[in-house]
């Protein structure tokens, strides 16, 4: 039976920014196809490349595609975005065993150049992730506090380009977020989250995927390569430039699409 988020979870949503605790996803067996995909996909990868360039291939991978459209994932974002809304974008964040990469304090919002700001990400667990594999971390309740100016990272263990200040976050009140592999986790646009290196034997690797409802807008001028996947709903405002879905079950895509930073349009923030 399909579940949906109780009134309970959606204000825990609402008010927190953030949500887990919720049953598992994906069973055993999916979860060894969500590795062995991600195997594949890395396949792809040319020399010098990181798995961290596999950003938006669901454009190119239908195995990836159809994992982003999983209906029970669907049925929880329309609990939080409301009846329609579309795909825009995948991103597996994968710490090895031993790895001192970490993801800095971030709001994603200060990423994207997208308004308003109506997106939900999902964290898939491809593996457990836990205190000693270098969890991701939210600061409940800062998404309702407004997006922060970001500093260039000056870590070479980053994953991330841009990171919020040291003493900008209060990092006493962060929360980790525990979750065994198949299950998931929800978080605002706009929450303060970021992830520690992993001294542990154990790989942690993530999957993230976003959606944003009909009514949010990418500035081309920034990232001339977005496309929106209509997966509920209808698009009464078609703002956005429509995906096609792919074929070929492993695919990588070429043209990379551009945050704010990448683009080097620092500005967008004031004009918006
Ligand atoms: O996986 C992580 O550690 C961080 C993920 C993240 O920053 C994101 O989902 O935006």
């Amino acid at each position: 039976m399909p579940l949906r988020l109780t009134d309970n979870q959606r204000a825990q949503y609402r008010q927190q920014g953030w949500l887990a605790d919720l049953p598992p996803v994906f069973a055993a067996s999916q979860v060894t196809d969500l590795n062995e995909g991600f195997r594949q996909l890395c396949a792809l990868l040319n020399a010098g490349e990181d798995s961290k360039e596999i950003r938006e291939w669901h454009e190119t991978s239908r195995w990836l595609f159809d994992i982003c459209r999983n209906e029970q994932i669907l049925d929880y974002v329309e609990d939080i975005l409301g009846p329609d809304f579309y795909l825009w974008a995948s991103n597996f964040f994968a710490k090895q065993a031993r790895s001192r990469a970490t993801v800095g304090w971030h709001q994603d919002a200060f990423y994207w150049p997208l308004t308003p700001h109506n997106s939900v990400t999902v964290w898939i667990a491809c593996t457990g992730s836990n205190q000693s594999n270098g969890a991701m971390e939210v600061i409940p309740g800062t998404h309702a506090t407004g997006l922060i100016r970001h500093q260039r990272s000056t870590s070479m263990d980053s994953v991330l380009r841009l990171e919020l200040e040291q003493g900008s976050v209060r990092t006493d009140e962060s929360v980790p977020i525990l979750l065994q592999a198949g299950q998931i986790s929800l978080h605002d646009d706009r929450i303060i989250h970021g992830s520690p290196g992993n001294p542990s034997d154990q790989p942690r690797i993530g999957l993230t995927v976003r959606y944003s409802g009909t009514n949010v807008k990418c500035d081309l001028s920034v990232n001339p390569h977005f496309k929106a996947y209509l997966l509920r709903g209808t698009d009464s405002y078609r703002h956005n430039p429509v995906g096609q879905i792919p074929t070929e079950k492993y695919g990588r895509l070429i043209r990379q699409h551009l945050s704010i930073e990448e683009a080097d349009k620092d500005e967008w923030h004031e004009q918006a």
